[in-house]
């Protein structure tokens, strides 16, 4: 009696874990190029003192390097710079700004935002000789290293030792990381709570990140119309670069005894607007 209730049990757990699995695919089937890697670790180098967290870049790339100048970045060997992902595309200079967070080699981080998944698509089509709207022609030039650096973004980074996770646009309250689906981490802005999902739609639902209960502390992007998002547990960086306003990052100290609370903002004013919002 036991030995079959036991082999029912496994075999409905086997069910489950395969049920799944297929859900788990067909959610994301329609995205193509998904990172070997979702949910990225990181611990820290023992010389590593100080983390800049930016912003959506969106190919502003003087502006970063200004920012990245006035954080001293360039001057130090102990600063990390994370980026929560929309580096590229809608601004002026998409490759330049690739090939400058590049230059920073392991002193550099980024998410996946849906920029970046979108430069993924649209390099498939051209492997398959399908003509590209202009404003992806940037994506010609990209060398295969610089391909392989998109194709390995995750969707996620974390620092277990500071307790923080960067996403690009949100993470589902109430779901664990492992079970947050590509699509919200990607283009989420809200929080449907009736549904238990997220929404890129503003009227629809809540602020995620209002709405967020730690206790991880979460950096994000990607929702420009509400600029500096500031919670108990997690900080909107997207301050607008692209639309003439500002390119904002998040400074702390691993040291500090209080690191995410105690973090300083930098920014930098765009030098014009390069889109309309
Ligand atoms: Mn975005």
């Amino acid at each position: 009696m036991l030995l079959t209730l036991l082999t029912f049990a496994i075999t409905r757990l086997k069910q489950f874990q395969f049920f799944n699995k297929i859900l788990h695919v067909e959610e994301s089937s329609s995205l193509c190029s998904l990172p070997p890697e979702w949910h990225v670790k990181l611990s820290l180098e023992k010389k590593i003192r100080k983390i800049l967290f930016v912003g959506d870049v969106h190919g502003c790339h003087d502006e970063l390097n200004e920012l990245l100048e006035k954080a001293g970045v360039y001057e130090s060997d102990d600063i990390i710079v994370i980026f929560v992902g929309d580096v590229c595309n809608k601004g002026p200079k998409s490759i330049e700004t690739v090939r400058l967070i590049r230059q920073l080699g392991s002193m550099a981080y980024s998410v996946r935002g849906n920029h970046e998944q979108a430069v993924l698509y649209r390099l498939k089509q051209f492997n398959q000789m399908a003509e590209l709207p202009k404003n992806y022609s940037w994506i010609t030039e990209l060398s295969p290293e610089e391909r392989l650096f998109f194709e390995r973004l995750p969707f996620t980074i974390s620092i277990p030792l500071l307790n923080v996770i960067v996403v690009h646009a949100g993470l589902v309250p109430g779901v664990k990381l492992l079970d947050q689906k590509p699509r919200s981490m990607i283009n989420m802005r809200n929080y449907v709570h009736e549904k238990l999902s997220g929404s890129k739609n503003i009227d629809d639902g809540l602020r995620w990140g209002s709405q967020w209960p730690g206790p991880q502390f979460v950096i994000f992007g990607h929702d420009a119309r509400r600029l500096l998002q500031k919670y108990r547990h997690a900080i909107g960086l997207d301050t607008g670069c692209l639309y003439g306003l500002k390119l904002t990052g998040y400074m702390l100290n691993v040291d500090d005894e209080n690191p995410l609370q105690n973090g300083k903002f930098i920014s930098v004013d765009a030098h014009s607007a390069y889109a309309r919002g």
